[in-house]
């Protein structure tokens, strides 16, 4: 045997019930249990390819195209570490596995669209590489796809959504090693294959407050986070796998408006704030609503409102995820780029790919 080389692409997930706060910031246990969809592997991705080579002298990585020092990237360490210990262990139970210990790997990575923009970037890079390396050391096929989805988590916590497609659960666990802190598939990707994501980038630069300081922030200062933890988050993760089990758009639309706005809500609840959304944010915010009141009538009582055309969500920064079913994907755009209509500087010329149809 020689070298072991593969190029993998995992795609970004967008939740639909919001990951803020830490219980354990060296595991990177959450604070919440959280729901995401994973986009098309056509459209926002990373690519990842990873060599194991008996040469190499050191691991070496690459993030779109410039060397990293990968000694000081601690969660990367972390990944690789337990994917070789999972290597091994695999290895000492069947003979038939080469003995690749001392084997070095390089990592290239790249995301086809802004890192650290708040469009997840961290989430399909970090579930590329550990999909990747686990590849490469050939333990992909040979373990469940929960515990790979454990290990990317150590490597961002969103990350552990992109192991999956479709609709995706991160259960938050109660394990102290975080073994059950692990994602499941709600729904495969065939399951409510209208459901369309239209990206609106109102920005493409690095966000002021990553977030893994900023929810830090969070939790150490934000009562209102404490109220969303314990009496709404738990509730609103079975409505929201029920509304995706039943394809019930509406109330998928306003529960993941409500946890959007409660996401930045408790931001704000940060001391000092944080300020994720800007104007354009609040424009599009504004904009969807007018456009649903058109349409949205009164429901059963305390159920969500029924005829809604578009939800609203942001992530840890300011653009703006649309989630639409198909046959309104076209009037929605119209709208939008009526409302937002190309910018004319080549800067802003990116910024005019304004509405992105990324189904
Ligand atoms: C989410 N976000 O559920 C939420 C919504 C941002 C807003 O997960 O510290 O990059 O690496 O675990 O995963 C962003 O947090 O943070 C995030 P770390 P991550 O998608």
């Amino acid at each position: 045997m020689s070298v072991h080389q593969v190029t993998v692409s995992a795609p970004v997930n967008i939740a639909v019930v919001k990951y803020w706060g830490k219980r354990d910031t060296a595991l990177l246990l959450p604070t919440n249990s959280s729901l995401s969809l994973t986009l098309s592997q056509d459209d926002l991705r990373s690519t990842t390819t990873v060599r194991i080579d008996p040469k190499f002298e050191a691991d070496r990585l690459w993030l779109n195209g410039k060397e990293e020092d990968v000694t000081s990237n601690k969660r990367m360490v972390n990944v690789v570490r337990e994917l070789r210990a999972l290597r091994k262990s695999l290895q000492d139970a069947d003979s038939a596995l080469p003995v690749i210990d001392s084997w070095r790997m390089h990592v290239c990575s790249e995301n086809n669209f802004p890192t650290a923009a708040g469009l997840a970037s961290s989430a399909s890079g970090f579930a590329a590489l550990t999909f990747g390396i686990a590849q490469a050391l050939d333990i992909a096929e040979r373990i469940p796809r929960a515990q790979l989805s454990r290990l990317a988590r150590l490597g961002s916590g969103s990350a552990c959504r992109s192991l999956f497609g479709g609709f995706v659960a991160w259960n938050m666990g109660s394990a102290a090693d975080g073994n059950d802190s692990v994602a499941e598939q709600v729904a495969d990707e065939s399951h409510w294959a209208d459901m369309e994501a239209l990206i609106l980038v109102a920005s493409d630069a690095r966000k002021d407050t990553p977030s893994t300081a900023g929810m830090q922030l969070t939790v150490e200062t934000s009562a209102l986070l404490q109220s969303r933890i314990k009496d709404v988050v738990p509730k609103r993760m079975e409505e929201m796998r029920a509304a995706i089990a039943a394809k019930d758009y509406d109330a998928f639309a306003e529960l993941t408006m409500k946890d959007s706005n409660q996401f930045h809500a408790v931001c704000l609840d940060t001391f000092p704030p944080i300020s994720y959304m800007n104007d354009v944010s609040r424009a599009v915010v504004h904009l969807i609503t007018s456009y649903n009141a058109l349409f949205t009538q009164p429901g059963a009582a305390g159920g969500p409102k029924k005829g809604y055309r578009a939800a609203y969500t942001f992530d840890a920064g300011p653009n703006a995820v649309l989630y639409v079913r198909r046959e309104h994907v076209a009037e929605v755009l119209a709208i939008v780029n009526a409302v937002f209509p190309v910018p004319t500087t080549d800067r802003e010329a990116y910024l005019g790919r304004a509405a992105q149809y990324v189904g």
